[in-house]
């Protein structure tokens, strides 16, 4: 198979500066080579443009809204292309709110299942949010909810039901996220459920859930791992997911054989220990993509 590598270096969704660097400490920590030696046709796109934060200063009450809209209507069209050339297009992120793009492009010509792996619900709408950075929002956009100019990102309306959506490694909501999350009909798999019933079983139940979908997209925000091991995140929540159960459950994923698209976002190349929180995912990027101890 072929995977099309499309780099979005995306800083704007968040408040911390660094996240821009993230395409380049994931290709240094060597994501290509890793795919190519498991046999794929490896493709780098490069990363699409983003507007410099500086360059912003008129957007920044905005929360940088316009410029996220255009870079999420590129990153859907990078995804919609990758998908009809027949390519598994894995986005680099820059922050989350590049799933607005991502999973919208995916989702062009056809529904998939959606496997939301994260400490944040990203649930929030302008008026539940805290902060008001766009990255806590693009779940509830991709279903339709929040600001209107990001939820018709490449077409109009929600990209996602509800039904399609499972969220893993969940530790930190606000207030009026949760509320909303918990009336909404999206399954909730926290590290609650994880402590108490393993890894495997609940993400065997998660899978459950989205039996109804051939197609996977996996969006992979690396601040689901445990800080201690994942250090390089603008946003780290103590208690998170250890690298063998973020293994397993990338090897569960693999096994499936319905990944078919893939998001690593959040990587601070700033915030991190000489790079080892790239490494990290690259890793379980190559046991998504079939890597086998045996
Ligand atoms: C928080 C943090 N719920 C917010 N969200 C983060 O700003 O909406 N998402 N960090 O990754
Ligand atoms: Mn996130
Ligand atoms: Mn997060
Ligand atoms: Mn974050």
């Amino acid at each position: 198979g072929q995977v099309q590598i499309i780099g979005v270096p995306m800083d704007l969704g968040q408040l911390h500066r660094g996240v821009d660097m993230g395409p380049g400490a994931i290709r240094y920590a060597g994501l290509l080579g890793r795919l190519a030696r498991l046999g794929y046709q490896v493709h780098d796109r490069g990363n699409l443009p983003v507007p410099v934060r500086d360059s912003l200063a008129d957007q920044q009450e905005q929360n940088y809204l316009p410029a996220i809209r255009q870079v999420c209507e590129a990153t859907y069209r990078s995804g919609r292309e990758a998908l009809e050339q027949g390519a598994i297009p894995v986005f680099l992120g820059g922050d989350h709110s590049i799933a607005i793009g991502s999973i919208g492009g995916v989702t062009h010509s056809a529904p998939a299942g959606v496997i939301w792996i994260d400490a944040h619900g990203d649930f929030n709408t302008p008026q539940t949010s805290d902060s008001g950075n766009i990255h806590g929002m693009p779940l509830a956009v991709l279903l339709g909810e929040g600001f209107p100019e990001l939820v018709d990102v490449g077409r109009p309306g929600a990209k996602l039901v509800p039904g399609d959506v499972v969220l893993i490694g969940i530790r930190d909501l606000d207030p009026a996220e949760r509320s909303r999350l918990k009336q909404s009909g999206i399954g909730v798999f926290t590290m609650r459920d994880i402590d108490e019933r393993g890894m495997a079983v609940v993400l065997k139940e998660a899978l459950k859930k989205l039996g109804h979908r051939q197609r996977l997209h996996v969006s992979l925000d690396v601040d689901a791992l445990e800080p201690h091991e994942a250090p390089g995140v603008g946003t780290p929540s103590p208690g998170g997911l250890t690298y063998r159960e973020a293994q397993l459950v990338m090897e569960i994923l693999a096994d499936t054989r319905r990944v078919a698209s893939l998001d690593i976002v959040e990587i601070n190349p700033i915030l991190d220990d000489r790079n080892q929180t790239a490494q990290i995912a690259v890793a379980l990027a190559a046991s998504l993509f079939g890597k086998r101890i045996l």
